[in-house]
């Protein structure tokens, strides 16, 4: 056994809470079949419970408690029939985001085997990129505010915020990505034409790294026609780089367009390793669907794959995905988005038999 990797379990809301224990036994599983030593311990907060409990979605010393984990192994946030949605996620996910200045979300799009998508003709492999999004800046700012309150003069304003070292980092981690994989292209997601101050300079900037990187190819989209090709040429893409909104946008559509944003996967990652990166998949708490066990645990089972990824694990992280993989082209064990009939726990407990081979 070589490292033990130290992981702060957090289910958070709703599906979260049924998940998290597959991908939990997945990662226990591959880390006894490549000899990695993991270490769990679970934590309540960030969930509408521990909101009822204590009037705030996490303790005052969350980030002392969490700064000297390995990684953030987390679930979804939301339950809005006990805190708005605003309050859950301010609460909770972006406090980790920003704190731990985990500034690359990293959202892999890929057709994968055996699934039944929108995308009639393409292959797994067809389709295959990266979203890119900005994490800890942009529309997501909490800079504004109100005047005239509850008047019929009322005025509300929230300010984007776009940074030189915040737009110029999450590009040279695209452009690094591009530069790694063989189709070496990035697009870069902009509304320069309607949003006139923050978008340009998302261009520019866009323009100046790019001199740096002579061996990628770069295009960009305004968004709404972007969005549009995810549907109708998924296979155009390799980087997709995007600030916070428009990639938060972007990395559910492209998921949905090859069949469930069930099976997406998501990586909060603060490069320099500073502070823990967080995996958490891409869907949230499904309070429709929450409690029943009908929830794909495919994308909280791919975070592992990125987290030993992330580690340096690669074997273990190719280990899941491939079981991943495996299991859905086999196509059984398959929960109702995928148009079986299993519940969470069979789909879980299959991918981890085919990790224990
Ligand atoms: N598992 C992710 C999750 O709970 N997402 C809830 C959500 O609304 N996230 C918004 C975001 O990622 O910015």
């Amino acid at each position: 056994m070589t490292k033990t990797y130290r992981i702060a379990v957090i289910p958070g809301d709703g599906i979260g809470k049924e998940v998290v224990p597959e991908g939990v036994r997945v990662l226990e599983a591959a880390a006894r079949v490549y000899g990695i030593g993991v270490d769990f311990e679970h934590f309540d907060f960030a969930s509408a419970e521990y909101y009822q409990a204590h009037g705030q979605m996490l303790p005052d010393d969350w980030f002392e408690t969490l700064k000297g984990f390995d990684a953030i192994y987390f679930g979804a946030v939301g339950w809005p029939d006990v805190v708005p949605d605003h309050v859950s996620l301010w609460g909770s996910l972006l406090q980790f985001r920003r704190h731990f200045d985990q500034y690359v979300n990293l959202r892999p799009v890929r057709l994968l085997p055996g699934i039944v998508s929108p995308l009639a003709g393409r292959a797994p492999g067809d389709v295959d990129f990266y979203v890119v999004r900005e994490n800890t800046e942009g529309e997501y700012s909490s800079i504004g505010g109100k005047m005239f309150e509850g008047t019929d003069r009322e005025v509300v304003v929230q300010e984007t915020v776009m940074t030189r070292q915040g737009v110029d980092r999450i590009l040279d981690y695209a452009f690094r990505l591009a530069q790694s994989r063989p189709k070496k292209h990035l697009t870069s997601a902009t509304k320069s034409n309607g949003i006139s101050i923050t978008m340009p300079y998302w261009d520019e900037r866009v323009e100046a790294r790019a001199e740096q990187y002579p061996g990628i190819r770069v295009d960009k989209f305004h968004i709404d026609i972007l969005a549009a090709n995810f549907v109708l040429h998924p296979d155009w893409f390799d980087v997709v780089v995007a600030s916070n909104l428009f990639g938060d946008i972007l990395s559910d559509l492209g998921p949905a367009c090859t069949g469930t944003i069930g099976v997406a996967p998501s990586a909060n990652i603060n490069p320099e390793g500073t502070f823990p990166s967080l995996f958490e998949p891409v869907h949230g708490s499904a309070p429709d669907i929450a409690g029943k066990g009908l929830a794909n645990p495919i994308g909280q089972i791919w975070c592992a794959s990125m987290m030993f990824d992330h580690f340096g694990e690669k074997e273990a992280g190719a280990g899941v995905l491939r079981a991943i993989e495996e299991t859905l082209a086999a196509g059984e064990h398959l929960t109702r988005d995928l148009g079986g009939t299993a519940g969470t726990a069979e789909l879980g407990a299959a991918i981890a038999e085919r990790v224990l081979g």
